[in-house]
């Protein structure tokens, strides 16, 4: 049994409690396409050449700094591609050449 204290009603105290939920970094990024497909003209397609600033990329996070991405490259074609990390701006990294009879360039990017 255990004791408790008789408390007069009128003699109660309150406080008010406000609780705020920050934002963390609990979402990764998630591209709303699985699959880019571009054509690009050979002689366009020289070191610099801009493919794309254009992956989307969705994250659930809402403060700025949880909805950071870095893009990468990785495959055996992302050796004549380049992004910018923080951008995800994809540009040629080599002269490709029609008539070296290579058309077709596929890789991977990844965005976390
Ligand atoms: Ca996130
Ligand atoms: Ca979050």
């Amino acid at each position: 049994m255990q004791a408790s204290e008789i408390v007069d009603p009128s003699s109660n105290s309150t406080a008010v409690v406000l609780i705020t939920v920050l934002d963390t970094n609990d979402n990764s990024p998630q591209f709303l396409q699985d699959h880019y497909y571009y054509k690009i003209r050979e002689d366009l397609a020289l070191p610099g050449y801009i493919v794309t600033d254009q992956f989307n990329v969705q994250d659930k996070d809402i403060y700025p700094q949880n909805r950071r991405f870095k893009y990468s490259l990785s495959g055996a074609d992302s050796k004549y591609f380049s992004i910018d990390p923080s951008s995800g701006l994809l540009k040629v990294n080599a002269s490709l050449d029609y008539e070296q009879r290579k058309f077709n360039f596929s890789f991977k990017v990844f965005c976390k």
